[in-house]
């Protein structure tokens, strides 16, 4: 059934144009009209990246031409094969497939070019700041240093800037299912490279792998000096958004959905201003939420949440960030005043200056008339 969770899912990165598909939709002439305007004011606003995981851009075309680069086994046919294993109905599901594509990611130039990849590609989507994840401990694993990945983000990076006028921050984000030792050996490995990180971050197989585990591990972070984030709240409960906030004093939220099971806690981030970076495809392929008329964003704007809308892993959710509003629009109501406070809460939540971020409003402001 097309709109529900799983392997089922639209693909909305092959959509393409600058309408919505109105074939599963009941709308008038006058509600397809204003859907389209909506998208199209999606389109052509400025806003920011806040959760994306850099190897979770990784395209089939990609992972073949990589992998016969660098002389690396495939276990797939051909890209339609592989794509169609893009099908999960849960988190661990799609981590299996996830963590088995990095395998094509040895040099340098693979990180420069998979970076690079995503930079021009949401260029498109007027994207004009990034925050990117990426799973160190996923590739030293596999015998990948740090300066190899570092270094090939970082160039793709340094490019975004020139050539695109993309501004980008760095997050190593640790694997939540290793142990904390592991964690605090990759801290002690990236210590030459502090200077080329911006935060820390927390992701992979949540459930059995609450915040608290990390406790340790983050308090050296932020005695370091960094911005700290967590994927909470995804597949685990409301207390996992609690500790991060309690035991790992975290900046922002990854994800958060689950945050909506406890008033009180929705009324601390509220409060306390945090930042939610939401992935609507991402929480419908996983089975987050089982469809996309059911997705919370508008109920999380609506109680004061400062949500944010992201793509997660767009290669294998099916959509950059620009079809991520796309599904959003033709599912739920949503409103121009909506779009501009998404866009908003993106420069907000974003770690850089109050000038940038004044900068940032400005150009958003300009679009909105
Ligand atoms: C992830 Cl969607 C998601 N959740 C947790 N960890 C991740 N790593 C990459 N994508
Ligand atoms: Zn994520």
């Amino acid at each position: 059934m097309p709109g529900t969770c799983g392997s089922d899912v639209k693909w909305y990165a092959s959509l393409g144009g600058l309408v919505i598909d109105s074939s599963e939709l009941a709308l008038d002439d006058e509600g397809l009209s204003l859907k389209n305007e909506l998208l199209r004011l999606a389109q052509r606003m400025p806003k920011a990246e806040l959760h994306l995981h850099i190897e979770g851009t990784l395209e089939p075309e990609m992972a073949f031409r990589l992998a016969k680069r660098n002389g690396v086994r495939l276990h797939y046919a051909d890209v339609d094969s592989l794509r169609a294993a893009y099908a999960f109905n849960n988190l661990q599901e799609f981590l299996d497939v996830y963590y088995t594509g990095m395998s094509v990611l040895l040099k340098e130039e693979d990180f420069y070019d998979l970076t690079w990849a995503y930079l021009q590609r949401v260029h498109q989507d007027n994207v004009v700041h990034v925050e990117i994840f990426f799973d160190s401990q996923g590739h030293l694993e596999r015998g990948i240093p740090l300066n190899v990945q570092i270094g090939g983000i970082r160039r793709a990076l340094k490019d975004g800037k020139q050539q695109l006028g993309i501004s980008s921050k760095l997050i190593l984000s640790f694997l939540r299912h290793l142990s904390e030792e592991h964690a605090f050996e990759t801290l002690d490995l990236a210590e030459p490279f502090l200077d080329q990180l911006d935060g820390f971050g927390l992701d992979s197989s949540e459930m059995g792998h609450p915040p608290g585990k990390f406790a340790r591990v983050f308090a050296r972070c932020k005695d370091l000096g960094f911005r700290i984030t967590a994927h909470a709240g995804e597949e685990g409960p409301a207390d996992y958004v609690s500790q991060a906030l309690d035991l790992l004093q975290v900046d922002r939220i990854d994800h958060g959905n689950h945050s909506l099971d406890d008033a009180a806690l929705v009324q601390r981030l509220t409060t306390e201003g945090k930042t939610l970076t939401v992935c609507p495809l991402s929480n419908l392929k996983l089975c987050v939420v089982k469809a996309m008329d059911q997705h919370p964003l508008l109920s999380m704007l609506k109680r004061g949440l400062k949500a944010t809308v992201n793509s997660d892993d767009p290669a294998y959710f099916g959509g950059y960030v620009n079809d991520n509003y796309r599904a959003l629009i033709e599912h739920l109501p949503v409103t121009r005043e909506d779009l501009y406070q998404l866009a908003q809460n993106s420069f907000d939540g974003a770690w850089v200056s109050e000038e940038e971020k004044a900068k940032h409003l400005h150009d958003l402001n300009r679009v909105f008339g």
